[in-house]
C-alpha cells in the first residue's frame, strides 16, 4: 500500500514554506522557486518510481553549458514555472512537480504533479547547477530556495554592491547575523535571469557561500533543510529591514567589529575575516 503523497513530509514542507514566504510579501504573483533533493527511499514509499508520467526536455537551455548529469537520477520537488507560491498550499499536485533527472541529465522525468501540462521553474538550470555546486561543498546540502524579499531588493538600489561591504552591513544590523552567515553574501550584479549564464554565475558563488543576491532581482539560498535555508533569506532579510529602517537616519550606535569577533569566538565558528575591519 503506498501512503498519500499529499500527507508526504516533503509536499507538507513545500506547501509550509510557500505559504510564509508568500504572507511575508516575499514572493508576488510568479515569484520565487523551490527546488528540494529527496531521499529516493522515502519518495518510493508513496510513489512507483518506475512510472514515469511526462518525460520533460530542459527547456531554453543549450546542452553544452548546462550539464545536469552529476545529477543523473536524483529526485527533486520543485515549484512550477509560471505558478503561483500564494497557490501551492491549496493546490500542490498542480503546483510542485516531483521529478527525476534522467539518463545523462539530458532531461527530467515527471513522477507526480504539474497537473495540466506544467514543467519545473525557469530557474531549474541556476537551481541545479547550484545543487552541484552545493553538494561539493556539503554532501548533506538538499534545498536551493530563490525569493524576491522586500527590504532586500530596496537595499539593492541604495547600498554599495560590492559582497565586502553589503555583507558587512549586514552582519552590523542584527547580533546574530555573523553567527548565521559567517561566510557572508554573494552578490551578482544585475543579469539575465532564466539562463544558463546566471546559473553557472550563481553555482560559482555557491562554492562560497550559502547566500547569493542577484542585484535587483531577489536572493538565493541554499542549506541541509528547508528550515535552515529559509531561516538564512530570513535573516538577511531582516538586516536589510533595519537598514532600509535606518539607513537615511543619523547613526548614533553600531555593532563594532571587534564585537562581531567576540561573537565569532564565543560560537566557535569562523567566518570571513577580510570582510571585518579589525
Ligand atoms: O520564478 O522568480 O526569477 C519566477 C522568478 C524568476
Ligand atoms: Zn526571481
Amino acid at each position: 500500500m503506498m501512503k498519500n503523497i499529499f500527507e508526504a513530509p516533503f509536499v507538507r514542507e513545500m506547501c509550509e514554506t510557500t505559504a510564509n514566504m508568500y504572507r511575508l510579501g516575499w514572493d508576488e504573483r510568479n515569484g520565487g522557486n523551490i527546488s528540494y533533493l529527496l531521499d529516493e527511499k522515502e519518495v518510493g514509499e508513496y510513489l512507483d518510481l518506475t512510472k514515469v508520467l511526462r518525460t520533460i526536455p530542459l527547456m531554453g537551455v543549450n546542452e553544452e553549458d548546462f550539464d545536469a548529469s552529476p545529477l543523473e537520477g536524483k529526485i527533486f520537488i520543485v515549484t512550477g514555472t509560471g505558478k503561483y507560491f500564494k497557490n501551492v498550499e491549496k493546490d500542490p499536485e498542480t503546483n510542485l512537480g516531483i521529478v527525476r533527472i534522467g539518463k545523462g541529465g539530458k532531461n527530467i522525468e515527471l513522477l507526480w504533479g504539474y497537473k495540466g501540462g506544467g514543467r519545473p521553474t525557469s530557474e531549474f538550470p541556476a537551481h541545479m547547477m547550484s545543487h552541484i555546486a552545493r553538494l561539493k561543498v556539503d554532501p548533506e546540502n538538499r534545498v536551493v530556495m530563490h525569493s524576491h524579499p522586500t527590504n532586500t531588493l530596496a537595499m539593492n538600489f541604495v547600498h554599495d554592491l560590492d559582497e565586502k561591504k553589503f555583507t558587512h552591513t549586514l552582519w552590523e544590523m542584527c547580533t546574530e547575523c555573523i553567527v548565521v552567515f559567517p561566510e557572508g553574501v554573494g552578490v551578482l550584479p544585475w543579469m539575465l535571469c532564466g539562463t544558463s549564464e546566471i546559473g553557472v554565475a550563481t553555482a560559482k558563488k555557491m562554492e562560497q557561500f550559502r547566500l547569493v543576491v542577484w542585484a535587483m532581482h531577489g536572493i538565493y539560498g541554499a542549506g541541509k533543510t528547508m528550515d535552515e535555508t529559509f531561516g538564512l533569506i530570513e535573516t538577511v532579510e531582516k538586516a536589510a529591514q533595519i537598514y532600509m529602517l535606518t539607513a537615511h537616519l543619523p547613526r548614533k550606535n553600531t555593532i563594532k567589529d571587534a564585537d562581531m569577533l567576540k561573537l565569532i569566538e564565543l560560537f566557535g565558528i569562523s567566518c570571513r575575516k577580510d570582510f571585518l575591519d579589525l
